[in-house]
């Protein structure tokens, strides 16, 4: 498959790093090379039109990569991998690509985290989302809650206001002692986002009318705990892929 750029140039140093500890999610803003997004775009229609069709336990949507040749290029890609290592440190595993395409009237999803390495926060998990075409608040809008992925906590609410007393109310931000807030937020074409995989987040319900939200995940971990959201085949975990050698195995 042919290289090309997939990000612009951007910056991520100490400093940001250091955002991205506090905060727990880190957004670049139209990152994405307007070649990038015009090939997401086509490979995220083409998994969802594999959708209605889906072979239940190896799902176009949850193992996208395995399914179209672009998105596979994208799991070594070097600037996918520096992105990654910038976060991460040196040592990673790929973990799982999953597109998140929500047409009109999608129903978003509610409050929960993901876990891994629950009780030791030297192994790390970050998921990399490609919002193609961004998303406003209250329209497929991810929102989030800075510091909650310190807590490395597990849970699910359905609404902001079960999750603020539910959960939010008692918690401080173990670091700054600031209450904890929800964000919504709001980007622009080609955004990334970086999260801590223990980061609380939800996604606002998409707007009837508005088109669909082209939208991929790239997850990589530090190697030492199994990993629940590790989808990946038998078959594609032994495949040869450019960029990809040593970074497919659980440990
Ligand atoms: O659709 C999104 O923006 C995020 C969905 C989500 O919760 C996830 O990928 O973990
Ligand atoms: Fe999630």
């Amino acid at each position: 498959m042919e290289r090309f750029p997939i990000f612009e140039s951007y910056e991520f140093n100490e400093e940001q790093k250091a955002e991205m500890d506090r905060v727990g999610h880190f957004v670049l803003p139209g990152l994405l090379t307007s070649k990038a997004c015009e090939r997401l775009t086509e490979s995220l229609s083409y998994i969802q039109s594999l959708v209605p069709n889906a072979a239940e336990g190896h799902e176009p949507n949850r193992f996208a990569a395995e399914y179209d040749e672009f998105l596979e290029s994208l799991i070594g890609h070097p600037q996918m991998l520096a992105l990654a290592r910038q976060v991460l440190g040196q040592d990673l595993r790929y973990d799982h690509c999953v597109t998140l395409n929500r047409p009109g009237g999608n129903q978003g999803t509610g409050w929960h985290s993901h876990t891994y390495s629950d009780d030791d926060p030297s192994l790390g998990f970050i998921r990399i989302f490609f919002y193609v075409n961004g998303f406003d608040v209250n329209d497929g809008g991810l929102k989030a809650v800075p510091g909650s992925h310190l807590y490395r906590d597990k849970y699910r609410f359905q609404t902001d206001e079960e999750f603020q007393s539910g959960w939010i109310a008692d918690k401080k931000h173990m670091l700054t002692g600031e209450p904890l807030e929800i964000q919504d937020l709001s980007v622009p074409d080609g955004t990334v986002v970086l999260m801590w995989t223990h980061a609380a987040h939800a996604v606002s319900p998409r707007q009837p009318n508005s088109k669909t939200r082209w939208a991929v995940v790239y997850a990589y971990r530090n190697p030492g705990r199994p990993s629940a959201a590790r989808w990946i085949s038998e078959e594609f975990e032994h495949k040869h892929i450019d960029g990809v050698e040593g970074l497919m195995s659980l440990y």
